[in-house]
């Protein structure tokens, strides 16, 4: 294997990163070179207070990021984006018109009521085999459309796609984000072009689909002179969850997994989709991997719960120390357990006092203290995650022997042990940085570093990430 540095730029809700991959012998050395914030921004539109994206901010960051990344390696073979999905810009003749919306924003639900209108949610099932979330973009572009703003651009770029344009100046769309917009033929993996019809969205507004590993182009001018060199852009699996999915060190194929940041994504990796009316009821979903894989999944509120909590604690002037609280909180016999994924969970806001509502009207303890609340968040996302982890495997046939837990959620041993115990199967958690691990892998085979498959990817993963292993506990 040749051996090589590339830059992944990640994006997460919370906090955004340029990481540098050094790959070498059969593994990778990540190290993060540059952290930043991501705060969203609430600000008034006309007769309503809007959440926003500040995306030009991240970009600045970026752009430091990889000045830094490029100074420390000397050289860089490559540089790929991923993000959350779902959000998009929107732009005209190649400017964005504002800063793009963030999907915890309330317009969800006016752009769900309208699409639905429009057409069943069975209907749109059957074509993009995706759940039924107000975040999907789908619901978005139509409160886009029925505000009048759709009409102003001519381009609808997602998140990463976006950024690969600000460094590229070429409009892509990478397959694996663009199938959580919902408007994907989960079947050809094509832009849908009837159901965008029946929604009244320009079929132009969506740009040429591209998969993940491809080549976009070099950096623009101005921009390879302020980094320091000409380096390749690539897509990867810009979904983050996709990537993440790639950067499990996973062996074999008897795993699920759950990729646990903001959001807590659980599923297992097929090679077609799953298309049941049964997985739709349940509302699981059918994204789109690398290679072309499936990934089956459902959307858990993830480690959101605790952050947005912490928050509140804050705002009313608590210091609040995680570690101290967490080990607090595993210290306790037990907590209340409620549904993770109520709805009423997304919005952001006062978690706690809706947390408290949900044990309430569970008939469960309504928890008093921080660390009282902390532990009833993580015995009810191991719930959560057990059961989607065995519904996931029903449905789609899989057999499931080991569960890998991912990303920051991979660091809380006390959620990660009660997912064991819940699932009556070992759980190994790590890498913390799955995603960035999975952006490195999927662009450095694109550049000839390591090559193969996703099983051989995995296993450059295993050789390289340290992961610890739960066992489930009898009682
Ligand atoms: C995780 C994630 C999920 C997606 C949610 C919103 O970061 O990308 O997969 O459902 O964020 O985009």
């Amino acid at each position: 294997m040749r051996s090589g540095s590339v830059a992944a730029i990640d994006l997460g809700a919370t906090s955004g990163r340029v990481v540098v991959g050094r790959v070498a012998d059969a593994a990778v050395r990540l190290q993060i070179v540059q952290r930043f914030e991501n705060n969203p921004v609430r600000h008034w539109e006309g007769t309503t207070e809007a959440l926003h994206w500040n995306l030009l901010e991240q970009y600045r960051s970026i752009r430091i990021g990889l000045r830094a990344a490029l100074r420390q390696e000397g050289e860089l073979h490559s540089i790929a984006v991923d993000s959350w999905g779902v959000d998009y810009g929107l732009l005209r003749d190649g400017a964005l018109l504002g800063n793009p919306y963030h999907y915890r924003d309330e317009r969800t639900a006016r752009g769900m009521r309208a699409t639905h209108e429009l057409i069943s949610p069975e209907a749109l099932y059957a074509v993009s085999g995706l759940q039924v979330i107000p975040i999907n973009s789908l619901y978005q572009l139509a409160d886009d459309r029925l505000a009048g703003r759709l009409a102003a651009g001519d381009c609808a770029l997602l998140i990463p796609d976006l950024i690969t344009y600000w460094l590229t100046g070429r409009l892509v769309a990478e397959r694996t984000n663009a199938s959580t917009t919902g408007l994907l033929d989960v079947r050809t993996r094509e832009w849908a072009t009837d159901l965008l019809e029946r929604l009244s969205l320009p079929r132009d507004l969506f740009p040429e689909l591209v998969e993940a590993g491809t080549p976009v182009g070099a950096l623009l001018p101005g921009l390879a002179e302020e980094i320091g060199a000409q380096i390749p852009v690539h897509t990867v699996g810009s979904h983050d969850t996709a990537s993440a999915v790639v950067g499990l060190p996973a062996v074999g194929d008897d795993f699920a997994y759950v990729s646990c940041g903001t959001w807590a994504l659980v599923g297992v990796e097929t090679e077609h989709p799953v298309l049941t009316d049964a997985g739709r009821r349940e509302n699981f979903t059918n994204e789109g991997g690398v290679d072309g894989r499936t990934r089956y999944l459902k959307n858990i509120m993830g480690l959101w719960l605790q952050s947005e909590s912490i928050r509140t604690w804050e705002h009313a002037g608590r210091q609040i120390d995680l570690t101290a609280l967490l080990a607090e909180a595993a210290a306790l016999p037990g907590g209340a357990h409620f549904d993770a994924n109520d709805p009423r969970l997304l919005a952001p806001g006062d978690m706690p006092a809706r947390i408290a509502q949900c044990c309430a009207e569970a008939g469960q303890p309504v928890p008093q203290t921080p660390a009282q609340f902390v532990r009833a968040i993580n015995e009810s996302l191991a719930d959560a995650f057990a059961a989607a982890v065995h519904a996931a495997a029903a449905l789609s046939g899989k057999e499931v022997r080991v569960v890998h837990i991912a990303g920051g959620g991979s660091q809380n041993a006390l959620l990660c042990q009660l997912a064991a115990d819940r699932l009556g199967l070992p759980v190994i958690a790590g890498p913390v940085e799955a995603t960035a691990m999975g952006n490195v892998l999927v662009q450095a085979r694109a550049t000839g570093l390591p090559s193969g498959s996703l099983d051989s990817l995995r296993a450059i993963v295993a050789a390289s990430a340290p992961t610890r292993r739960f066992e489930p506990r009898t009682h």
